[in-house]
């Protein structure tokens, strides 16, 4: 593209100061987008649910103050040589944030899919899919930029910046919800870790979902194993009590819950019945005929169901019968389906892949 050089264009006002601060807090305000949304996906209890979803809202929604800025940025770099960035990464990142923070805009305002037109995806699989690219091509964008740490940026003077970015950002997150009240879209009514209600109080109209591509299996199995050590109980799925009943939710982190009465039988009753004088330490595995597992603390047991029924109904085979585990505060990928096995391990319970790979 050769030709006369175009002049500098010249920016108006206070986007003339656009530059090296603009991009670190893109920067910024993607690394709190992303570890936020990764750790919406691990908290499962509301109060902190609430705080890492708001924190993620603001850091995604307030990208878009910097909008103005960074396009001050792009088009003045076009003007040098020196120290541009590979043009098509620049451009494929810029597009991949666009459907990275419509998604999320998309899901928050009430439409989560899953759409048919889409062949069954939902917006956040679009959107933790976008998110992820984001993240690989964030890196190769940044590096090799020339830009160093300074001392300046942590002067009085930066930081106060920052805080009025950080400010901005939860005041356009605050505007977003408050219009989404008023305007009484259905993205008001969901849940404090960005879920929708579907199913409540009636197992069958719960979406039955899968982590990644685990299926329900052709046939039910009978027993279930208890295994501590060398110690081992097989006990006939039928005899399971259902003595213990919980209100939970069961939250999946593809962005729908449902609130159901489990009933069943309590973990730590059924291991101090079958594996008596257990170490109070340790985890337990649960894992499913399918091979899909989630270790927990052992400590939590009396907080765990194995459960056999739900909405005063049989578990049907999506849901997991013959028995499923069911884990109040915790996200749905820990509630393990088909359960086949409860081993009592020693090794602590974050020995084990962030979520499952199966
Ligand atoms: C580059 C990284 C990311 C950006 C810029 C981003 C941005 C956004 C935005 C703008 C929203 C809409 C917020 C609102 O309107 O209130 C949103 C929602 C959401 N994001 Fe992200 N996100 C990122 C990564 C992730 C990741 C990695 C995950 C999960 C692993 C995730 C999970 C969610 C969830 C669950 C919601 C729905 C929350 C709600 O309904 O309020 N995000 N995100
Ligand atoms: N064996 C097994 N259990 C599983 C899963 C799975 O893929 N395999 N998915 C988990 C996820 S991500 C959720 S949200 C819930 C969904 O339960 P449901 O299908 O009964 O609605 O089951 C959990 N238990
Ligand atoms: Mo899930």
């Amino acid at each position: 593209m050769a030709g006369p050089p175009t002049p500098v264009p010249t920016t108006p006002g206070p986007l003339r100061r656009a530059g090296r601060r603009t991009n670190l807090g893109l920067l910024g305000l993607l690394l709190v987008a992303g570890g936020t949304g990764v750790l919406s996906f691990g908290v499962g209890t509301l109060p902190a649910a609430s705080l890492v979803v708001a924190a993620h809202g603001a850091a995604g929604l307030g990208l878009l103050l910097l909008v103005p800025w960074k396009s001050v940025v792009v088009r003045r770099s076009r003007h040098r040589t020196a120290g541009r960035r590979d043009p098509v990464v620049a451009l494929a990142l810029a597009v991949l944030v666009t459907v990275t923070v419509g998604s999320g805009v998309l899901h928050a305002v009430g439409l989560p899919g899953p759409w048919p037109a889409s062949g069954g995806i939902a917006a956040l699989q679009v959107h933790v899919g976008a998110a992820v690219g984001t993240g690989a091509l964030l890196v190769v964008h940044v590096w090799g930029s020339r830009q160093r740490p300074r001392r300046t940026d942590l002067s009085r003077r930066s930081l106060l910046r920052a805080a009025a970015l950080g400010l901005g950002a939860a005041a356009v997150w605050a505007g977003t919800e408050a219009a989404l009240g008023l305007g009484g879209v259905p993205g008001a009514r969901r849940r404090s870790t960005g879920s929708f209600e579907r199913g409540t109080g009636d197992p069958a109209a719960m979406p039955v979902t899968q982590w990644i591509g685990d299926g329900v299996p052709a046939t039910e199995h009978r027993v279930l194993d208890l295994v501590a050590g060398d110690r081992r109980v097989s006990v006939p799925v039928a005899d399971l009590g259902d003595e213990d009943a919980v209100r939970a939710a069961l939250d999946c982190t593809g962005g729908w819950f449902a609130v159901q009465e489990w009933r069943g039988t309590r973990l730590d009753r059924l291991l101090a019945e079958h594996l008596p004088d257990l170490p109070p330490e340790g985890s337990v595995d649960v894992v499913s005929v399918t091979g899909y597992r989630r270790r927990l603390p052992l400590r939590d047991a009396g907080h765990l169901v194995l459960a056999t029924s739900a909405g005063g109904r049989r578990l049907s085979a999506g849901h997991g019968a013959p028995v499923r585990l069911v884990a109040p505060g915790r996200r749905g990928f820990w509630w393990v389906k088909w359960v086949r096995r409860v081993e009592v391990v020693d090794a602590p319970w974050w020995v084990q892949p962030p979520f499952p790979l199966q």
